[in-house]
């Protein structure tokens, strides 16, 4: 703005005075006109003068509603802290907040913090207040809360500063401190809470409770069995125990929304909710077979929930204990051995070191092997938290793929285990064994990784080293395919759309189409020609093995006597029995959409799987089912076994969920109760033989394009090895993890049934059938249990197997097992008549 504008002229400033005198004498040619001019100058001094006092006013006004109203300039930081007083004793007292004995101390150590924070120019300057939260044992330790009135920008500053705080008192850098009062402190952590913490409009509940002796506390959500937890709700446990013991938490349900951001349960090494002392946030489902226990390094534990606005998940249960303390480490000796993290195969405690001294007869080697192991984050190369360190050789973090092998090259070796104040994990579980420096493998193959496998694997077109290093420069057999990258592959992978070698060897010069028969010639010819009495492959080999035969139990029985020795002739779109009997029942199989958690897998497309059943108890998905009818459910025996008091068996405890694609919207999805649970008499809950189950519904339902039957194989369809299948099902997306919320699909081959015994050590029965990927990553889960493996022939599918077990998840050599449902056709028939 020009400043005459602005009425400056009539400012006494300097300049101004010598525009005046500019003035003066300016030669005037005409006075009239000069002295006219003069006339507004003084109404114009008066009008500015009266602009130049608004304009104060206003400039005042805003300095004061800055400094004093906007606080939104100005961020409230919350500091969480603890902080160990040396020279005084704990005193029961302590543990009730409204003694007179916390009060005292609460007031000294907030004088105290005070005081420490007034040192620091940064610090002092935004410091508000600070509470005392609670009192342990060891001599004192405090917990509390700062708040700091930090202005936008300086954040980080301020965070800085309090770090440096930390570090003084920190026993590496603690000369120079000087006592700020009548409390000796030795120690203070602290840290910016979590913003998620600092509960805006939402419900607050704190528990406090000191588990003594053998005695066991039970935490659970607020409504937990009988409603899903409340939104926006934030609730806290002060958890205690004796002097010189370990708290341990155990979850026997757990049940949170899968996104962390909206719902979670925190637990704390410490009284107080600061992130250094974080042992694990979680959320989502965990199964009680892979139980969620906790342990703490000291006396102490918080636990805090914090759920969003939406909230309808059933929660969680936990027992709180008190144990002495674990042990870990130690010293091993002879030729072979184990040890594991402390609490293994649940999370270990914070602030933990372990050390193992592993001696072996002199003159032998020793070779580590970790079948499991999950050690916080970190990657090898950088390990800055939790970590093993097989000292002079490597250090571990992280997850590492299972088998993971480290050999020392001497009779002694000293492995550590080192856990820092956050972030706990599973562990690991390791095991030792001599080797002779001359032959390191003996009997076995060499892997480059150092690994031995059997010389049988070799070159079999799996990768059993993990490094392939035992599919690399092969010969291949006749009956293998080979890759030009040197791996054999076996010859049924060929031309199936997978690229098995890794460099589309197998995938090449496949000329036929879906729906089209390969001659052995290579000539292409339409399926439908196949056995149809006609030479149409120049070789003639379409015609070859299809001789009109007694039926045996590898031929399809045709209503008109026919034997049909095509392999699974029924409802694949050709008459091939002539009175149309194997295409008779079809109505079954097929997705409403052209168009097109379970490990290793994507989310499905909306109505892929129609057939796809959710089951549910109280609110959760428990395990999957296939529908076969409008109004039957196949699923699998041990989803309907009754556990204590949980009533499994009881159709009234269940809740069917049909047409679901994600668990979150299940308001979309079609549900029904069950009428009743037809569990197979012979299922041994021991060995999981005769692993299924039906479910009739309690009225029947419409199909849908998301509801649709599967199609039941026959007692004589045979799902040749090899052949690739679907698995879905929301359960876990990795060994122990949470379950799925969009509904999972995965591809795997159906694995030969010997091969599969040897793999699961002699535990395959007959009326199982083995599907997976041996090179592991790729398998159903914990909650995909009773759901479908369709297979799909050209235009349909067909339940082939019932999700039953495995050993583990999505492990190498270890194939998920299915109940092989052929075996059940006519027990199906007869108890539900499809
Ligand atoms: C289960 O517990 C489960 N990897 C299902 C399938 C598999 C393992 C466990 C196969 O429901």
């Amino acid at each position: 703005m020009d400043p005459m504008d602005r009425g400056m002229r009539y400012t006494p400033g300097s300049s101004d005075k010598d525009w005046d005198q500019a003035v003066t004498f300016l030669p005037a040619s005409d006075n009239k006109k000069l002295e006219k001019k003069r006339g507004p100058g003084k109404v114009g001094i008066i009008v500015g003068l009266v602009i130049l006092a608004a304009i104060l006013a206003l400039i005042i006004g805003l300095l004061v509603w800055h400094f004093h109203f906007r606080n939104d300039l100005n961020l409230k930081k919350i500091y969480t802290g603890t902080l160990r007083i040396t020279n005084q004793d704990f005193v029961d007292a302590y543990e009730n907040k409204d003694s007179a004995e916390f009060q005292t101390l609460a007031e000294k150590v907030m004088t105290q913090l005070h005081s420490m924070y007034s040192e620091n120019p940064q610090l002092s300057k935004y410091y508000i207040d600070s509470s005392v939260l609670a009192f342990s044992e060891g001599s004192v330790i405090a917990y509390y809360e700062s708040e700091f009135l930090v202005p936008v920008g300086q954040e980080a500053a301020v965070d800085q500063a309090v770090g440096i705080l930390s570090d003084m008192y920190s026993s590496k850098v603690r000369r120079g401190v000087k006592k700020q009062g009548p409390l000796v402190i030795d120690y203070v952590v602290s840290s910016a809470m979590d913003t998620r913490l600092i509960s805006k409009a939402r419900t607050n509940t704190k528990y406090a409770s000191h588990t003594k002796n053998t005695a066991e506390e039970i935490i659970k959500s607020p409504g937990f069995p009988d409603s899903p937890y409340a939104p926006s709700s934030f609730v806290q446990w002060e958890l205690r125990g004796d002097p010189g013991h370990v708290l341990k938490l155990s979850f026997d349900t757990f049940n949170l929304e899968e996104n962390c951001a909206n719902d979670f349960v925190r637990v704390y090494n410490s009284l107080v909710a600061m992130d250094k002392h974080l042992m694990a946030e979680k959320c989502g489902f965990y199964s009680p077979s892979n139980p969620l226990t906790f342990i703490s390094s000291r006396n102490v534990m918080l636990v805090t929930f914090v759920t969003n606005e939406e909230g309808n998940y059933p929660g969680f249960r936990a027992r709180v204990t008190q144990i002495d303390g674990f042990s870990c480490g130690g010293k091993l000796s002879g030729s072979s051995g184990s040890f594991t993290s402390p609490n293994f195969p649940s999370y270990y405690p914070p602030n933990t070191t372990c050390h193992w001294d592993i001696e072996v007869p002199v003159g032998k080697f020793i070779k580590l092997k970790f079948p499991k192991f999950m050690v916080s984050t970190g990657s090898q190369n950088s390990c800055p938290g939790d970590y093993v360190e097989i000292v002079g050789k490597s250090k571990l973090c992280g997850q590492q793929p299972s088998n993971t092998m480290v050999t020392v090259s001497s009779n002694k070796a000293t492995v550590v285990f080192r856990s820092d104040s956050s972030q706990v994990d599973r562990g690991f579980n390791a095991t030792y064994e001599v080797f002779e420096p001359t032959d390191p493998c003996p009997e076995k193959f060499q892997c480059d990784n150092k690994r031995c496998v059997d010389p049988a694997l070799r070159c079999d077109g799996w990768n059993d080293c993990g490094d392939s290093t035992d599919e690399r420069m092969c010969n291949c057999d006749a009956n293998m395919i080979q890759c030009r990258n040197g791996f054999c592959k076996p010859m049924f992978w060929r031309c199936d759309g997978v690229n098995d070698c890794g460099d589309d060897t197998d995938e090449l010069g496949c000329g036929c189409n879906v729906g089209q028969f390969k001659c052995n010639n290579d000539q292409c010819i339409s399926e439908k020609q196949k056995c149809d009495g006609n030479k149409d492959c120049k070789d003639g080999s379409d015609e070859e093995g299809c001789s009109r035969v007694v039926c045996t139990v590898s031929t399809f029985e045709c209503n008109n006597g026919k034997c049909i020795t095509k392999a699974n002739p029924e409802c694949d779109g050709y008459d091939d029995c002539g009175d149309g009997s194997d295409e008779l029942n079809c109505d079954c199989g097929k997705k409403a959409y052209t168009k097109s958690r379970i490990v290793g897998g994507q989310d499905a497309d909306v109505g892929e799987f129609p057939w796809q059943v959710s089951l549910h108890i109280k609110n959760s998905h428990v395990c999957g089912a296939s529908i076969i009818s409008n109004q039957w459910l196949v699923t699998a025996a041990h989803c309907v076994q009754d556990d204590g008091k949980l009533k499994y068996s009881q159709p009234g405890t269940w809740e069917v969920y049909l047409g679901l694609h994600t668990q979150k919207e299940k308001y979309k999805a079609t549900k029904r109760l069950l009428k009743q649970i037809i569990p197979h008499p012979s299922y041994n809950p021991y060995t999981y033989d005769y692993d299924i189950a039906l479910m009739e519904l309690d009225s029947p339902v419409t199909y849908s394009e998301t509801i649709r039957p599967i199609c039941l194989p026959t007692s004589k369809t045979i799902f040749p090895a090899g052949e690739s299948v679907s698995i879905t099902g929301w359960g876990a997306t990795r060994e122990g993890g949470t379950g799925a919320t969009v509904l999972q699909k995965a591809k795997v081959r159906i694995i030969n049934g010997t091969v599969c015994d040897t793999l699961m050590n002699g535990q395959i029965t007959s009326r199982m059938i083995c599907a997976g990927i041996l090179t592991g990553g790729v398998d159903a889960c914990q909650g995909d249990s009773g759901g479908p493996m369709s297979f799909l022939t050209t235009d349909r599918s067909f339940l082939a197997g019932v999700v039953s077990w495995g050993d583990g998840c999505a492990r190498k050599n270890k194939p998920g097992i299915y109940t092989n449902v052929p075996k059940f056709r006519g027990w199906i028939k007869e108890k539900t008549g499809v």
